[in-house]
This record gives C-alpha cells, sequence and structure tokens, in this order.
C-alpha cells in the first residue's frame, strides 16, 4: 500500500508548529482512541522539549470502551496526563481543558512571583488530520466558530481562539508524522479517516479492511449485510454480496465492487459497525471474534 505522506502543507505545518510552540505553555496532544500509538507523533517529546504535554484520546465514542480503559492506564503509569474524549458530544472537554490548565499553571505563577502579570494559559492543539482539534475548540466555545468537517485537511491556518479569561487555544492543521515504513500504522491512519481517500490506494485499504472484519468481526458483518455464514473466503466474493444487500448495482446487473467498498468503508467510520480499537492495549480483550 502506498501512502503519499508529506504533502507541502504537512511540511509548512511542522514548521510552523516549531515556530509557534516559543508562544505556548502547554501542548495538548490529540489521538485517536482507536489508534493511540498509530496517530501518536513519535517525535513529540524531541519537539516540544520540557514543555508540559497533555494527551487526549478522542473519539472514544468509535473505541472499543475497554481498550480505551486500558489505554488510559497504560499512559497514567507512565505519568502522562491524559483524558478520554468524545467533542462529538462534550465528553471529557472540560476535563481536558482543566488538565492543560493544571499542567501549566505552574509556569504562570512563576511569572506571576516575578512581578509578571497573570495571563491566561496558551495551549496548542497538536494531532493528525482529522482527529477532532477543531471540534474541540467549538466544543470548549459552545460555538461553531472554527471550520470543521469529515475529511482531513479541513484546517489550513492556524488561529488562536480564547475560552473563558484563563485559556486560550491555538488551533493547527492536522499533521501525519512520517512514519514512513510502518505500512501497519498507514493503513490505520488511512481507515479511520486520516488520510485522505485521494491520497492512498483506496481499494486496497478498503481490501484489508474486509479482511480485517471478515476475519475478526465477521458476526457484526452478518448482521449488518445480513450475510449467511461462514463467510465467503474470497474477498471479492464477500463484498459482492454486501453489494448485491446494499442494491449497488451497475447496469446490466452488475455489482458495483467500488461502490460497496466505500458503503464498508464509511459505515466502518461512522461507528455503524460497531466501536473498534486497532492499536491493541497490552493484555487486553477486544470485543472480536476470536
Ligand atoms: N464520532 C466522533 N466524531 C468526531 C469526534 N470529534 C470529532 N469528530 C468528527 O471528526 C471530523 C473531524 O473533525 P475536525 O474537528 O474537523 O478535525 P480536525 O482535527 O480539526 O481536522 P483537520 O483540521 O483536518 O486537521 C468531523 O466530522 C467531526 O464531527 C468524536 O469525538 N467522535
Ligand atoms: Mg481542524
Amino acid at each position: 500500500m502506498t501512502i503519499h505522506w508529506f504533502p507541502g502543507h504537512m511540511a509548512k505545518a511542522h514548521r510552523m508548529i516549531r515556530e509557534q510552540l516559543k508562544l505556548v505553555d502547554v501542548v495538548i496532544e490529540l489521538l485517536d482512541a482507536r489508534i493511540p500509538i498509530s496517530s501518536a507523533n513519535p517525535v513529540i517529546e524531541e519537539i516540544i522539549g520540557d514543555k508540559p504535554h497533555v494527551v487526549a484520546l478522542n473519539k472514544a465514542d468509535l473505541a472499543e470502551a475497554a481498550a480505551t480503559a486500558s489505554w488510559l492506564a497504560a499512559f497514567r503509569a507512565k505519568g502522562r496526563p491524559v483524558v478520554v474524549l468524545e467533542t462529538i458530544s462534550g465528553k471529557g472537554s472540560k476535563e481536558l481543558a482543566a488538565k492543560a490548565y493544571d499542567a501549566a499553571s505552574e509556569k504562570i505563577a512563576r511569572l506571576a512571583a516575578k512581578g509578571i502579570k497573570a495571563r491566561p494559559v496558551r495551549a496548542m492543539i497538536l494531532g493528525i488530520p482529522n482527529v477532532g482539534k477543531s471540534s474541540l475548540i467549538n466544543r470548549l466555545l459552545g460555538t461553531a466558530t472554527v471550520r470543521t468537517g469529515d475529511k482531513p485537511g479541513v484546517t489550513r491556518g492556524q488561529q488562536w481562539i480564547k475560552i473563558g479569561k484563563n485559556l486560550e487555544l491555538l488551533d493547527t492543521p492536522g499533521v501525519l508524522w512520517p512514519k514512513l515504513e510502518d505500512q501497519e500504522a498507514a493503513f490505520k491512519l488511512a481507515v479511520t479517516g486520516a488520510i485522505s481517500d485521494e491520497a492512498v490506494e483506496l481499494e486496497k485499504v478498503i481490501m484489508k479492511l474486509l479482511a480485517l472484519l471478515a476475519q475478526h468481526y465477521s458476526a457484526r458483518l452478518n448482521e449488518r449485510y445480513r450475510l449467511t455464514e461462514p463467510l465467503a473466503d474470497e474477498m471479492e466474493e464477500l463484498l459482492s454480496l454486501i453489494g448485491e444487500r446494499r442494491g449497488c448495482k451497475r447496469s446490466g446487473g452488475v455489482i458495483d465492487l467500488e461502490k460497496a467498498g466505500r458503503i464498508v468503508l464509511s459505515e466502518f467510520r461512522d461507528g455503524k459497525l460497531g466501536r473498534f480499537t486497532l492499536d491493541i492495549p497490552p493484555e487486553t480483550k477486544l470485543e472480536q471474534d476470536n
């Protein structure tokens, strides 16, 4: 699977992050709760130095609850401030803002002790494209102030937003960390929607997703698409059956496999096939069949 990782605006975003870092007190890293490892910046510590770093596992509504609990414990064990978040409903957003404020308040107090007037804490939100950074800001504001969208690359520039009196947040464009060699991570990023469908070989992503579903989540596939056990061994045959169920027919009655594949992908992303965690935490029993 070839993925074109580093379009120009990503390189620019990296540069902007380094510049803006000088102005912030704390970094909020938004991870996708379904892929907390694959969505993490592998060099974030290097980039942010000794700035406080708070982590949020967003889209928790789409991830398996037990797995998210394990990831939460794993981050805590490392001493990292971490919050489980659902910006879609707002769950966890206040807790996250409070954690970010707390992480930075020591520095603000230090400045105050030197006679520098207390000012709002400045936080920068980092994360891969489409992880919910702008949604978090809107959630904290209670209004749809910044643009969001269900595809990567919605936020292009950066923007400071004031949340109440005590916190300022910097929205940033999503950045894909160049984990070039890791094709498994690339698949997970593509299938969860962090990489635009145009930048990947979508058909391969869909076939790999289908194979994953057939192998570990056949009951869910059966239920959603009213298939019969045992599932077809050939993924193309399976996709064809799904297409038939969903009326994806071209003229002449031929099943439109591409359309069927897009249905599976979008239903996977929307949670209609259930909750999924693709980065499996150590010692966790997932809801998969085997
Ligand atoms: N299910 C679910 N969807 C979410 C959640 N948070 C955000 N989304 C959706 O994810 C999509 C991306 O949200 P954005 O806030 O635009 O993401 P972003 O990180 O700002 O994306 P870029 O600006 O492209 O980097 C939108 O369709 C949101 O509605 C969540 O907690 N759960
Ligand atoms: Mg955005």
